[in-house]
């Protein structure tokens, strides 16, 4: 996927949800999740996947990362239901 389309699909979500990362995922409150944390919430999460999202492989989901998740469906959008 290019640098593009990547900054397209981050700014329509930017638009779409404002709000920081979940704190129904993110229990430590330091601003990402986890392999730890998703796991708690997507007990099916493989640490494979995880690996996936973590697209700057920092260890960590930030909100953008999660954000390309959900819309990739490689997460389910925990919070469109509640
Ligand atoms: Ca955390
Ligand atoms: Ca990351």
């Amino acid at each position: 996927m290019s640098r593009v389309v990547i900054g397209t699909l981050l700014a329509t979500f930017v638009a779409f949800s404002a709000h920081a990362m979940s704190t129904e995922i993110d229990t430590d409150g330091d601003g990402k999740a986890s392999l730890a944390e998703l796991q708690a919430v997507f007990p099916e999460l493989s640490e494979f996947l995880f690996l996936e999202i973590d697209t700057d492989v920092d260890g960590f989901v930030n909100d953008e990362e999660m954000m390309i998740a959900v819309e990739t469906e490689m997460l389910p959008d925990i919070e469109s239901g509640i």
